[in-house]
């Protein structure tokens, strides 16, 4: 069985999701975004709530919610963004977005491939040396 057919309900376009916080915006993110495109016709973002950091991370984002949707949106790459409250409803946005991929950086490898029996699941390389913990650190130690 083909779990990378078209959807009909996007007008046969084959959408690929991926999710993330994408807080202090870096080349990093850029790359998995740019990637992510390349596996179908349209691209749809889940940026992850302000909560969902507390709740996971103990910590809010340097940049809101608003403002990571705001930049993640304005992106060529990308085609809608949405704001992903919960970890777990992977699959029901998965189903909502009717996406036939599914892209996460290897950070994530065998996470979702729970969801291999709705989408394909793509697990690429991390763009090594960059993360916005280790530039938050980098900004916050300079003179
Ligand atoms: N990434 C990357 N290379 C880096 C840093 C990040 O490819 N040097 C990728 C991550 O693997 C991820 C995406 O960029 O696919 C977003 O990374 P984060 O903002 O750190 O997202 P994260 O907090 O891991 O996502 O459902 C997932 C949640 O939304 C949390």
């Amino acid at each position: 069985m083909s779990t990378q057919a078209a959807d009909p309900a996007t007008g046969g376009k084959t959408t690929v999701i991926t999710f993330g916080t994408f807080d202090v915006f870096h080349v990093g993110h850029l790359r998995v975004i740019e990637r992510a495109r390349a596996f179908g016709d349209r691209l749809v973002v889940g940026v992850s709530a302000d909560e969902l950091n507390l709740r996971k991370k103990g910590r809010l984002p340097v940049f809101s919610q608003g403002e990571r949707l705001e930049i993640v949106a304005a992106l060529r790459a990308v085609d809608e963004v949405f704001v992903e409250e919960s970890l777990e409803q992977k699959r029901q946005y998965v189903l909502d977005h009717g996406a036939a991929v599914l892209v996460m950086g290897d950070d994530w490898v065998g996470r979702f491939d729970e969801l291999k029996d709705i989408c394909r699941v793509e697990y690429l390389p991390r763009t090594p040396a960059i993360s916005t913990t280790a530039l938050i650190e980098k900004i916050a130690s300079n003179p």
